[in-house]
């Protein structure tokens, strides 16, 4: 760091907003952190958690050496030694167990560090093991599906035209907590004000009044895992009142009669129950939906991460493609960023695929070459051939942000072998053998090479190091690279291709390899020295990032499906349509009350309660529940409860209010910091309870396997 005062500007990394950063710095010191007011996308917006990329930084409790395991304690090794013991253990195993012996588990921070997307893919090759696993399958994944079968590209995915639209329909999103998700749009609360000054309206669905449906013009409050047969209902009311007008979509599209005769039968008055909307409202909706001069349909977390949230992902492009908001301006647009993935992954023959091969234990389907998480417990616990032995995870707190934490940690804790890559000695790293801890956000250079794919504006910033790392630390990419070259040598199988690849890429890095996708880009300058357009020298010149315009419609030409047209109705989900038939008004009848998560500005996943910043002030990790229901069971606001489910049972204190609908509690996900042998001083301190020692491993989304986080049954007695 420059011992003068000086200003680096940066992208913060910690959500999916993208936020311009200027970071003051003096005699070494970080000084503040604010707002950049000059960056191109975000106009000097920021939230809470940005001053915690300094306590991330300067966290005592951050791991900066390997860590080996000896008995209960740890012991710093060299980073020679770790690679080499990794290598040789995971090898071993599979040499005696066959490759699918090791299983890798990748988590969200993953997507927001662009060696790690860049490299990661050559830890996989060298392991050469089916047995992956993610935050994709407690996450987006059914979006991600739902582009896959209904474009061609599982990551073709639609962004809500916010800046632009006259009528946003909320789903399953807080954009005010989580500062949008799948809609990279910095300052959302502001984009939001913005929409209601042009006269456009916002309507949340969501079982509790969130900051977000406080602020929008109708809150329609939804019992859990019912967004289905909800959006049915809506698009049932368009085709009987004939409201229905792809208009130009329809010149490229399939399906449509398919969907006119599948929702045929979901008439408002037949949801109204199970989804605890009223007909009349579900009716004025829709005609609100089809009469605004412009409509966007936008389903998140609380609509992927439900029973049937395939579909309820799938029925939101429909929604928006059968009323003509697909791909047209105010509406779900596509993005066209200077990194362009799509493209990119479709040059290598990538577009996803689904259903290719099967879980061992529960045969649940594997989506883009990963099974879904829920299952991995199951597969270390039970023998045979091809059990998982061995794991590896990489930027990924699964012990707390997976369904039934409780069951995987004892699994974790059966392993043969595990090595995490992670900044922090965790719930989920405590069970590791070797902890190889990468450098943290600060210390290495940073590109969205996802996030630019999902924004609501098309920009490129590129953001160098604010310091040089210690001689002896490493960036997630070089842990990647050696583990696979470590792995090659350990199998026998480092030919003299892979050294060479190895090798290049080693040359190259991250920085040679960005330099190379933003110069092949549909804004590239191509290969040659001189001529206009992007590499990462212009970028390096632009360090609040460069507008590159907003979003334009871009189809038929992007779509990847083999047909080059848009299938509004594929058959699998076609075919799900029957369990949800036969679902319909099982989920209210037993009485028992409906737990749901939530998220929280100051807070993110898992892994943020370590900064004393974040963490001040009252307790956040409480239960919610109306008021009905607290008199129904006895209990009063502040008091500690026990809450039950099969998975588990944790005890929280009780925050009674009319913000959740009755039958429905709520508590946020990724606390649960009191288990021992971490090193987490500040977050143990204030440990809440893991929402995930609640939610249940066999709740998936029967069609993909995606958690089924939204509405688990539970029980509330006091403690
Ligand atoms: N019940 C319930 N559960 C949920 C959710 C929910 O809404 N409800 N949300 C789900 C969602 S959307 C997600 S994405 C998942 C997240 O699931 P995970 O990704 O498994 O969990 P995180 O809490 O993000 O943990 C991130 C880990 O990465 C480490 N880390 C941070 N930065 C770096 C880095 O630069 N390099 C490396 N190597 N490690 C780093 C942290 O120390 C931490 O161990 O949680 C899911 N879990
Ligand atoms: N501050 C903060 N920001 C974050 C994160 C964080 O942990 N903290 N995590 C980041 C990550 S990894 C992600 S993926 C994004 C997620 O971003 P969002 O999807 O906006 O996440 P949530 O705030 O969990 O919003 C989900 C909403 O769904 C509602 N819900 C639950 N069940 C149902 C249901 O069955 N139907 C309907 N209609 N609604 C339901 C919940 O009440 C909640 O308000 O946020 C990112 N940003
Ligand atoms: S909104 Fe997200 S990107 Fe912006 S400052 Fe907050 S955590 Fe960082
Ligand atoms: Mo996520």
């Amino acid at each position: 760091m420059d011992p003068r005062r000086s200003t680096h500007l940066r992208t913060c990394n910690l959500c999916e907003a993208m936020c311009g950063i200027a970071i003051e710095v003096e005699g070494g010191r970080i000084r503040s952190i604010r707002g950049d007011i000059d960056d191109a996308f975000s106009r000097g917006h920021i939230c809470p958690k940005a001053v915690a990329l300094q306590d991330i930084h300067e966290d005592p409790d951050r791991l900066k050496r390997p860590l080996r395991r000896r008995g209960s304690d740890w012991e710093e090794i060299g980073w020679g030694q770790a690679f080499g013991e990794s290598a040789e253990r995971l090898a071993a195993i599979q040499k005696a167990h066959g490759r699918q012996a090791v299983a890798v588990y990748q988590g969200n921070p993953t997507v927001h560090n662009h060696g790690s997307v860049l490299f990661g893919q050559l830890l996989l090759r060298s392991l050469g093991t089916r047995n992956l696993y993610s935050a994709t399958s407690v996450d987006q994944l059914p979006q991600m599906l739902a582009s896959l079968l209904m474009f061609g590209h599982q990551l073709l995915l639609p962004v809500p035209d916010i800046d632009r639209t006259r009528f946003l329909l909320i789903l399953g999103a807080n954009p005010l907590a989580s500062n949008g998700s799948l809609m990279t749009a910095p300052g959302v609360e502001r984009r939001l004000r913005e929409l209601r000054e042009r006269g456009g309206r916002i309507v949340v669905v969501d079982p509790r009044r969130t900051e977000t449906a406080a602020m929008a013009d109708r809150h329609v409050p939804i019992r859990p895992g019912t967004d289905a047969l909800f959006l049915l209902a809506l698009l049932q009311t368009l085709f009987a009142e004939d409201r229905v007008r792809p208009g130009r979509l329809a010149n490229f599209s399939d399906g449509l009669a398919e969907v006119a005769r599948l929702v045929g039968s979901f008439a408002p008055e037949a949801v109204a129950d199970a989804t605890a909307v009223p007909a009349e409202m579900i009716r004025t909706l829709a005609r609100e939906f089809a009469e605004a001069p412009s409509a966007v349909a936008y389903g998140r977390v609380g609509v992927s991460t439900q029973e049937f949230g395939g579909l309820a992902s799938w029925l939101v492009n429909v929604l928006n493609a059968v009323t003509g908001n697909l791909d047209r301006v105010g509406g779900a647009m596509f993005t066209r960023p200077a990194i362009d993935l799509v493209a990119f992954a479709t040059r290598l023959g990538q577009r996803g695929h689904f259903d290719k091969g099967r879980s061992r234990v529960r045969a649940l389907p594997e989506f883009g070459g990963e099974y879904p998480i829920a299952t991995l417990a199951e597969e270390i616990e039970t023998p045979g051939r091809d059990q998982v032995r061995a794991l590896v995870t990489s930027a990924g707190n699964p012990v707390l942000s997976t369904p039934n934490g409780g069951r995987l940690e004892k699994a974790l804790a059966q392993l043969e072998f595990m090595v995490s890559i992670d900044i922090y000695l965790n719930e989920t790293t405590r069970h590791a053998h070797l902890i190889l801890p990468p450098t943290a956000a600060l210390e290495h250079d940073h590109y969205d090479l996802v996030f630019h794919v999902l924004a609501v504006r098309n920009t490129a910033k590129y953001s160098p190091p604010l310091c040089v790392p210690a001689d002896d630390a490493r960036h997630d990419w070089q842990i990647l690279l050696e583990l696979a070259r470590r792995l090659d040598v350990a199998k026998g199988r480092n030919t003299l291709g892979r050294r060479l690849m190895s090798a290049a890429l080693g040359a190259m890095g991250p920085r040679g390899l960005l330099d190379l996708l933003l110069r092949t880009g549909p804004y590239g300058k191509g290969l040659r020295p001189f001529g206009r357009g992007l590499s990462l020298r212009s970028l390096e010149h632009a360090p609040h990032g460069i507008d590159l315009g907003p979003l334009a419609p871009c189809l038929p030409d992007r779509l990847g499906t083999p047909s080059k047209r848009m299938d509004l109705a594929p058959g699998p989900f076609v075919q799900d349509m029957g369990r949800l038939r036969d679902g319909l008004g099982g989920a209210e009848s037993d009485g028992r009350l409906r737990l749901i998560g939530r998220r929280d500005l100051r807070s993110n996943n898992s892994w943020m309660h370590n900064s004393e910043r974040l963490v001040k002030g009252r307790d956040r990790c409480t239960l919610l529940m109306h008021p009905g229901d607290a008199a129904r069971h006895g209990l009063r606001d502040g008091q500690t409860v026990n809450v039950r489910s099969r998975a588990g049972s944790v005890a929280v204190a009780l925050q009674v209010t009319a913000d959740v609908m009755p039958g429905v509690v709520c508590l946020p996900h990724g606390w649960g910091h009191g288990r021992d042998g971490t090193r987490l001083r500040v977050a143990r301190a204030h440990a809440g309870a893991s929402l995930n020692d609640l939610t249940d491993e066999l709740r998936v989304d029967a069609l993909c396997g995606t958690a089924a986080f939204s509405g688990t049954p539970v029980e509330v007695s006091p403690a």
